[in-house]
């Protein structure tokens, strides 16, 4: 561990006795002086619980509370029933960002996460998120949580970067970007087992991820129920290979293709969900704990074929291991997961409930970022946030206000050389230095016309705004690490 990141992790823990669950200066949303925490009888001192479910490449409204109207979701919606639902919450185009932003709370750039970060775990180095980035998993770490991860990481493979060198006491699941549910590689090119047990590498062949995965953050729930615990649940579906729950076949047996297999890995993501609730509720746990839903990226329209010959899985050349070329549903958006920022690829679903403190059955319009869930779930722990820069902002204010100003006048994406900025109702986007696309949210078609030549002035300034963003995360990204490799 580096002495800078000692540094600022003994901060948070200095700080800690000062602030158990709303005792000094900051209060968790909605919780009056003197009110009691958690169940009835439960410890007052006892801060919430924090499970995130990070669902992976589910669309802008894959989910029946956001819209759609043939999927079976219940656990979803029933999020939205105790909770408050946000329409306008931004994640970003690809998996790696989005799960560095989600964890560190700053610009994915800012911890070297531009570009894949992913690989073989046994071949040597590559591109990892920085270890001096400071997660969510660290800082409730040194607030006195137990820490748990079962799932996909996608942020780095090597083991000296993993889940558990980054605040996760207990780690199972994936490092890199996906797998076959059953024989647990990762696909792309010559292909790589991907299954492990914090630095472990594990064999399950024939058994099926999802349960895997929920069968350990089931069984971390039940070790840890008399204690205050972080668990992250990032699921590594909807995304291919579509290796649907066979129980919903019947059930969208009518439906047209892509979107039958599409909704049958919604339902199957949604039920594995269902069954980590059940265990909360088993356990008299819902009301002290802080659940969040969200997607990582838009709906993808994928389809790949294995490439080669003597591929590592085992699986023949040719084998179609593909998303079936779509089925998402982005209503009036357009876009999906990928080199684009339209609003297709960006706007996720995003959930967050805890019954009786915050609201219920509420909707939320404001523009929120994937970095703003960081300093949101600190405050509503009462854990003071690491003294490092934080881009996002507390969402409590809008959470308990449909009236709240979004933080975010101006919002940044980039992903190697693509970007985008958002300013009110336009989007700029462009690759490299050169932009390419300046769409409005408010057209009747949102950002299918592109009024570039009709407003040079603006993009000019938009592009001029991108610049100087960029600018100031590079400039951090190799003052940080002056050794590092290009950010792109
Ligand atoms: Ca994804």
């Amino acid at each position: 561990m580096s002495s800078i990141r000692r540094a600022l992790l003994g901060i948070a823990v200095c700080l800690l006795p000062l602030a158990p669950s709303g005792a000094a200066g900051r209060m968790p949303a909605g919780q009056a002086q003197g009110e009691p925490t958690g169940a009835p009888g439960a410890d007052t001192k006892r801060p919430p619980n924090v499970v995130i479910f990070l669902t992976d490449d589910q669309g802008t409204l894959d989910v029946n509370c956001y819209g759609s109207k043939d999927l079976y979701t219940p656990a979803m919606d029933e999020l939205a029933k105790t909770g408050v639902r946000f329409t306008q919450a931004y994640a970003h185009a690809v998996c790696c960002p989005a799960r560095a932003m989600l964890l560190t709370g700053r610009y994915p750039q800012r911890g070297a996460v531009n570009s894949w970060t992913q690989g073989d775990a046994k071949a040597g180095r590559q591109r990892n998120m920085f270890l001096e980035e400071v997660t969510l998993a660290e800082v409730l770490k040194g607030a006195g949580y137990k820490t748990g991860m079962f799932g996909k990481w996608h942020l780095g493979a090597h083991p000296d970067f993993g889940p558990t060198k980054q605040g996760f006491d207990e780690f199972f699941g994936l490092l890199g970007g996906f797998i076959d549910n059953y024989n647990h590689h990762f696909l792309h090119g010559a292909g790589n087992h991907d299954l492990y047990d914090g630095i472990k590498e594990v064999w399950a062949p024939g058994e099926y991820f999802p349960d895997l995965m929920t069968a350990r953050a089931l069984e971390f729930v039940d070790r840890n129920k008399d204690v205050p615990f972080f668990l992250y649940v990032p699921f590594n579906i909807p995304h291919y290979p579509e290796q649907a729950d066979a129980k919903f076949d019947e059930r969208y047996r009518d439906m047209k293709m892509p979107r039958q297999a599409y909704a049958k890995m919604i339902s199957t993501t949604d039920d594995r969900m269902g069954q980590i609730m059940a265990r909360l509720e088993k356990h008299g746990l819902r009301d002290r704990t802080i659940i969040l839903f969200l997607s990582d990226n838009g709906h993808s329209v994928e389809d790949y074929r294995i490439s080669v010959d003597n591929h590592q899985s085992g699986l023949a050349k040719g084998t179609n291991y593909g998303a079936n070329g779509g089925g998402g549903n982005t209503g009036k958006w357009i876009g999906q997961k990928g080199n684009d920022f339209r609003e297709g690829a960006i706007r996720v679903p995003a959930i967050i409930s805890w019954p009786v403190k915050l609201p219920a059955g509420a909707v939320r319009e404001q523009a929120v970022a994937g970095e703003d869930w960081f300093p949101t779930l600190l405050e509503l722990c009462g854990v003071p946030p690491p003294a490092v820069k934080l881009d996002g902002r507390s969402l409590v204010p809008i959470i308990r206000s449909a009236d709240a100003p979004s933080h975010h006048q101006v919002m940044h994406w980039q992903w190697q050389w693509f970007w985008a900025v958002r300013e009110g109702d336009w989007k700029l986007i462009g690759r490299e230095g050169k932009a390419t696309h300046l769409g409005n949210l408010a057209d009747p078609e949102p950002e299918k016309k592109n009024h570039l030549s009709e407003q040079p002035e603006l993009a000019q300034r938009l592009q001029a705004v991108h610049d100087a963003w960029l600018k100031e995360v590079e400039r951090e990204y190799y003052e940080s690490h002056p050794n590092s490799q290009r950010m792109y």
